[in-house]
C-alpha cells in the first residue's frame, strides 16, 4: 500500500491533524467534536482515547486505524467506535444483534469447488477473548502470561484429530504456522510489548488445526484445508471450540457479539477464507461487482497491506457482527462460486476463440 503523510504537530487543543491523502475510518470519524468530547476519558482499567487510536496516528494509511484497549472502550469511545464499527461491517445496526449463533448446529455448507480446479486452500478462523482480562493492545507482561497459561490447559483436553501440542514462540526455529512479531499497524497498538513472551501456537498432528496464543487476540482459532474442503474445516473448528469453551469464557457484549481488539473482528470473530486461482475473472469488471454484492474483501496472498501477486486472490467475508455464522459463511461461499461461475464462463469465451490461457 501506498504511504501517506504523517499527522502534522497538533495544533493547541491536540486534535490531530491528518494529512489529506489519508483515508482511515480513524480519520473519517474522528472530527474535532468527538476529539473533544472523548479525549480525557479513560475506561476503568486507564485506556485512554490516544491509546485507541495511536496506531492509526502513526500509520496514516491504516484502513480503520483504531484498536479497543479493553472492552470498556466501546463503550466509553462509543462516539468514535461505533460509526467506524458500522463502516466496517455494511449492513449492522447497533441493537439489531443477531447472536452469532455457532455454523455446526444449523448450517451446512456445500464445498464450493468439488473438481478442487480453483481453490487452492479453504481457511477459517474465529478471534477470542478471555473474561477476566483485557484485550491485548492493552496487556501487560504477566497478563500475557496468565492468558497463555489458561489457553494451555484448555489444549491439553484436544483429542482425536485435533490433538498435537503447543510451542511457545521464541527461542524456537519459526514454523510456518507461527505467527510473526505484528506489523506496525500492531505495533503502534502495542501489540508488540515483550515479544515473544506468553505467544505460542497450538498445531494438532495432520496440520489442519491451529490456536494462536496472544497475536492480535488472546486466542485465534483455525481450521485450514488445502484444498475447497470447507465440510472439513467447520468441523473441525467448531470440534476446537466446544473443547475450548467447555473449559473458558469469552469476552461478549449484546451490543456487539464476541470483543476482539479490531472493530473488523467484532460479532461471529469469523473469517472465512478461500485462496482461489482466478486468472481470467480477476481482470474482469464483474469480479469486483460479484465481491461488492457479497461483501467480500479481496487480499494479496502475501499479507493483508501488499499489492496482489499473479493470479491467486484470497477472498474473504467483510461483515462478521449483526449476523449469524451461518449467513457469513452463505456469503462469502455464495460470492467465491459466483466468482467461479464466472472463470469458466471467460474460460468458455476463451476455448471457443481459440485463445491458449495457460
Ligand atoms: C488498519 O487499520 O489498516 C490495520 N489496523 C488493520 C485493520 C484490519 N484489517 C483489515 O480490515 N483488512
Amino acid at each position: 500500500m501506498k504511504r501517506v503523510d504523517a499527522v502534522r504537530t497538533p495544533p493547541s487543543d491536540g486534535f490531530p491533524a491528518f494529512p489529506e491523502n489519508g483515508h482511515s475510518l480513524l480519520k473519517k470519524h474522528l472530527t474535532r467534536d468527538v476529539w473533544m468530547q472523548l479525549n480525557g476519558r479513560t475506561t476503568r482499567a486507564g485506556v485512554t482515547l490516544l491509546d485507541c487510536i495511536r496506531s492509526g496516528i502513526v500509520n496514516t494509511d491504516s484502513e480503520v486505524g483504531l484498536y479497543a484497549g479493553d472492552a470498556e472502550s466501546y463503550v466509553v469511545f462509543a462516539p468514535l467506535f461505533a460509526p467506524v464499527i458500522a463502516d466496517c461491517h455494511p449492513g449492522f445496526r447497533a441493537g439489531d444483534l443477531i447472536r452469532p449463533v455457532h455454523a455446526a448446529t444449523d448450517f451446512q455448507p456445500v464445498n464450493p469447488d468439488p473438481e478442487g480446479k480453483y481453490i487452492v486452500s479453504t481457511r477459517l478462523r474465529l478471534a477470542r477473548n478471555f473474561e477476566g482480562h483485557g484485550l491485548r493492545p492493552g496487556a501487560v507482561g504477566g497478563e500475557d502470561c496468565d492468558v497463555e497459561h489458561k489457553a494451555k490447559r484448555a489444549f491439553a483436553r484436544f483429542s482425536g484429530d485435533l490433538a498435537g501440542s503447543y510451542r511457545a514462540l521464541g527461542g524456537l526455529p519459526e514454523h510456518s504456522h507461527a505467527f510473526k512479531r505484528g506489523d506496525r499497524f500492531q505495533d503502534a497498538a502495542g501489540l508488540n510489548r515483550n515479544w515473544p513472551e506468553g505467544r505460542g501456537v497450538f498445531a494438532n498432528a495432520s496440520q489442519t488445526f491451529f490456536c494462536w496464543v496472544n497475536e492480535e487476540d488472546h486466542l485465534r482459532v483455525i481450521a485450514i484445508q488445502r484444498n475447497a474442503d470447507i465440510v472439513l474445516a467447520l468441523a473441525q473448528l467448531r470440534a476446537g471450540m466446544d473443547v475450548i469453551a467447555g473449559d473458558l469464557t469469552f469476552q461478549y457484549s449484546d451490543t456487539y457479539g464476541y470483543i476482539s481488539s479490531c472493530p473488523t473482528n467484532l460479532g461471529t470473530g469469523l473469517r472465512i477464507s478461500f485462496r482461489v486461482k482466478l486468472p481470467l475473472s480477476g481482470k474482469s469488471p464483474a469480479f469486483e461487482a460479484i465481491c461488492a454484492r457479497h461483501h467480500l474483501a479481496v487480499r494479496g496472498i502475501s499479507g493483508e497491506h501488499e499489492a496482489i501477486r499473479g493470479y491467486v486472490y484470497e477472498i474473504s467475508n467483510k461483515r462478521r457482527l449483526g449476523l449469524s455464522e451461518a449467513a457469513c459463511l452463505q456469503e462469502c461461499l455464495e460470492g467465491t462460486s459466483q466468482l467461479i461461475d464466472l472463470e469458466k464462463s471467460l474460460e468458455a469465451v476463451g476455448s471457443e476463440s481459440g485463445h491458449e490461457y495457460f
